[in-house]
């Protein structure tokens, strides 16, 4: 086998052990290394990267860094000094790129192959958008969007918007959005957005804008590559296209992260089945395990500190398995009703597969 790819610089700090390097902008949390304590510590965290990470010289002065404001009655680019004095709130949410788990699309889409490791549970400190918007006379008229565009140095001799990493949510996320400068209770890292990352509680990973630059209120979507055809759910045979969904608001999904194949074969007698529980903008009402591959459930426990509904819960089942092999799965419930789905929703891209069937691991009992 080849020799494990190193970390890259601006990663270099984070657990080796605990991440699989697809590459210089792509890290995986190793699903053993996901543990029980609910928060995802950052050196474990997963990294993707859309463009080449910026010069960690624009972490040397935090508070110089400066965020334009549009879209609201008074138009003005603050400091991250003065967004600090305009309000503080911290928020857990999972940070889960939109394809986790295109790994186990039959149809190999383009992209990196996550299986469930694109994910993680943090918690966030900054300024809540609502509360910069207010400071600044409120919305302008006719917005319907909250677009916000990274800071990266953008490449010579390209279209820029066909690289830029600009993205639109619905304006009804503004309510929960905030302006972030920590995250797991340090000074936001560069790899994960520092000094300032808009995040966005309940979307999927991509409309996390790291390093934000620019945050405006705007009557449409970005016309960036990234909004227009970028993170569309395709379906199949089709091309990616702006009448098409965009990789929005997280669905209910959980996965075991224990007992695995790969931590040996387990002993016969009682193991403690457990793992994640999310359910996007909704909390988790619960979550049932099998070890019967789907044929029968059993209701398991949620377990641990509930950081809210943006965060997820650990569940677990003790089960008594006896000698033979044992596919072990999990199926979460939201409070708005909705059920994890047995098959993922087909779409080229390989986004948001929360299938149950997919995330199923084989155990074996010698
Ligand atoms: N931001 C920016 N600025 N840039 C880039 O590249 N990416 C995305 C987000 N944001 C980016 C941004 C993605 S895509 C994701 S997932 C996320 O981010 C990640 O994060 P971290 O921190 O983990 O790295 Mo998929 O849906």
């Amino acid at each position: 086998a080849a020799a494990p790819k190193p970390l890259p610089g601006y990663a270099g700090w984070k657990s080796a052990n605990a991440l699989i390097v697809h590459s210089g902008s792509t890290l995986e949390t190793r699903r053993a290394a996901f543990g029980t304590s609910v928060i995802t510590p950052s050196g474990q965290l997963y990294v993707r990267n859309n463009l080449p990470a910026p010069d960690a010289a624009i972490l040397e002065n935090r508070d110089a860094w400066s965020v334009a404001i549009e879209g609201v009655k008074s138009p003005r680019t603050l400091t991250l000094a003065e967004l600090k004095t305009l309000g503080l709130e911290t928020v857990a949410t999972v940070l889960q790129c939109s394809g986790n788990g295109r790994g186990f699309f039959p149809s190999k889409p383009s992209g990196t192959p996550w299986t469930v490791g694109a994910a993680g549970c943090v918690v966030w400190s900054g300024v809540p958008l609502r509360a910069v918007v207010a400071a600044l006379g409120g919305l302008a008229d006719g917005m319907a969007y909250v677009t916000g565009t990274g800071g990266e140095k953008l490449p010579e001799g390209v279209d820029p918007l066909s690289v830029l990493v600009e993205r639109s949510v619905p304006l009804k996320a503004m309510d929960d959005a905030i302006l972030a400068w920590e995250m797991n209770g340090e000074p936001l890292p560069l790899a994960h957005g520092g000094p300032l990352r808009l995040v966005v509680p309940g979307y999927q990973g991509v409309n996390n804008i790291k390093y934000v630059k620019r945050v405006a209120f705007t009557p449409a979507q970005s016309q960036a590559r990234i909004m227009q055809h970028g993170y569309r759910m395709s379906p199949p045979g089709t091309k990616a296209s702006p009448d098409q969904p965009s990789v929005w608001e997280m669905t209910v999904k959980s996965w075991i992260n224990g007992p695995l194949p790969e931590q040996g074969p387990l002993k016969a007698g009682v193991a403690q089945v457990h793992g994640v529980a999310f359910g996007g903008t909704h909390p988790v009402k619960g979550v049932e395990v099998s070890v019967d591959g789907g044929k029968t459930w059993q209701a398991a426990q949620l377990v641990g500190p509930d950081l809210g509904r943006f965060a997820w819960r650990q569940f677990v089942l003790p089960v008594r398995l006896g000698a033979g092999t044992h596919v072990l799965a999990s199926r979460a419930t939201d409070t708005a009703g909705n059920v994890q789905a047995e098959q993922r929703e087909e779409n080229v891209g390989g986004y948001n597969n929360t299938s149950w069937s997919d995330h199923a691991v084989t155990v074996t009992v010698a």
